[in-house]
């Protein structure tokens, strides 16, 4: 690893106070040895810079809290290994057809009575039909009507699809890279890594935010997950929102039987994130269910600063809503949007 790095991560006490310019010399802000070094570090250290990148870019008590809704459910023509979703896997997901706009508006309301400030709409497509395109933006419009943030995440998209979401208002686009690009065939047959960037390039063109993470869990060895944040980190500029998932293991999926990975590591992914995209929200994604509060504790302190609220993800189950308005009351943390 560059030294001046390492140096700079385990120096407590950086006299100017200052990032080390990392940019200027190599067109690569982080290399996978530079991030996988990172994980490395003993536990307190990165703890410690993490927490203090987090700091310096925003309030470490607040939490950005979004909802997600399946507008679309089962049914998909892509094998992604880890999906409950796919065509290819017997999951026991029932396929539903696309909500109903005014279904959506009601989930929509609901959730920002509750307290979330940004609205997810899941379509599992391999990418949208002209005819989903027309009743999805009726969605964002109408959702963004009711002053929410609005975030869609509905497989590739062509130039004028991306151009169609930005004018009804679309405020984030998701689209996860998931892995390293080494190991994505491992998991994935019916798309390659390059079709997952240039989604992101036209999202980027035009002038949406990019909501882009992955999954740890899946088999990826240290330095595959520290790829998926090198390629992350390095996008220019790298995502507004970064959720990091941990597998949900569905039975039925050709990862139902992946090993768990040690929640140290989970929580060491998520410091790893907030080091290298210091102003991203970094999401604590799917897998909370799994998690003990303490563990979720331990994310917020190495710089999540977001989750997925809802007693439901897209098919799988997320801590209730009363669940987590205490684990924040006990954290002394509250909703970034109640901040306001
Ligand atoms: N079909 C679209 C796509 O793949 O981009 C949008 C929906 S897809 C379900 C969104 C993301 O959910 C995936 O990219 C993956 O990161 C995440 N995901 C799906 N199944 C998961 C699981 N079992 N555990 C954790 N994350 C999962
Ligand atoms: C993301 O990174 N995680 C969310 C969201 N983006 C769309 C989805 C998680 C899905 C977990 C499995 C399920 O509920 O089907
Ligand atoms: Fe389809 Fe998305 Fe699931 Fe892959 S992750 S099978 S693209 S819904």
């Amino acid at each position: 690893m560059n030294t001046q790095i390492i140096e700079f991560i385990r120096t407590p006490a950086n006299k100017s106070g200052k990032q080390p310019d990392l940019g200027a010399a190599t067109p690569q802000r982080w290399s996978v040895e530079e991030v996988e070094s990172l994980f490395k570090l003993p536990f307190a250290d990165l703890m410690f810079r993490a927490q203090q990148v987090h700091r310096e870019h925003f309030d470490p008590n607040a939490v950005q809290l979004s909802t997600l809704l399946s507008i679309k459910t089962g049914g998909c023509s892509e094998d992604c290994g880890y999906c409950p979703q796919s065509a290819f896997h017997s999951t026991g997901v029932e396929n539903q057809k696309m909500l109903e706009l005014d279904v959506v508006v009601a989930a929509a309301r609901a959730a920002q009575q509750n307290g979330a400030d940004r609205f997810c709409m899941g379509a599992a497509w391999r990418e949208p039909s002209d005819a989903d395109m027309a009743s999805v933006v009726e969605m964002v419009k109408a959702v963004r009507g009711l002053g929410m943030e609005t975030c869609a995440t509905l497989g590739m998209l062509n130039d004028r699809q991306t151009e169609q979401l930005r004018d009804a208002g679309l405020d984030y686009y998701n689209h996860n890279l998931d892995t390293a690009p080494e190991f994505y065939g491992d998991i994935i047959s019916t798309r390659d890594y390059q079709d997952r960037l240039d989604t992101l390039e036209r999202v980027r063109k035009a002038g949406m935010h990019v909501c882009s993470g992955g999954i740890v869990g899946m088999g990826e060895n240290l330095t595959q997950r520290a790829g998926l944040l090198a390629q992350l980190a390095n996008l220019e500029p790298y995502p507004e929102s970064v959720p990091i998932n941990n597998l949900v293991k569905v039975e039925g999926t050709p990862l139902a039987q992946a090993e768990d990975i040690d929640p140290f590591d989970f929580v060491r992914t998520i410091a790893a994130a907030r080091i290298t995209m210091p102003t991203a929200r970094v999401r604590l994604s799917a897998g909370r269910q799994q998690m003990s509060d303490e563990l979720q504790a331990l994310c917020f302190l190495a710089g999540a600063n977001s989750i997925f609220y809802g007693e439901q993800l897209l098919t799988t189950g997320n801590p209730e809503v009363e669940h987590d308005r205490a684990l924040l009351d006990r954290l002394g943390m509250y909703a970034s949007a109640e901040q306001r």
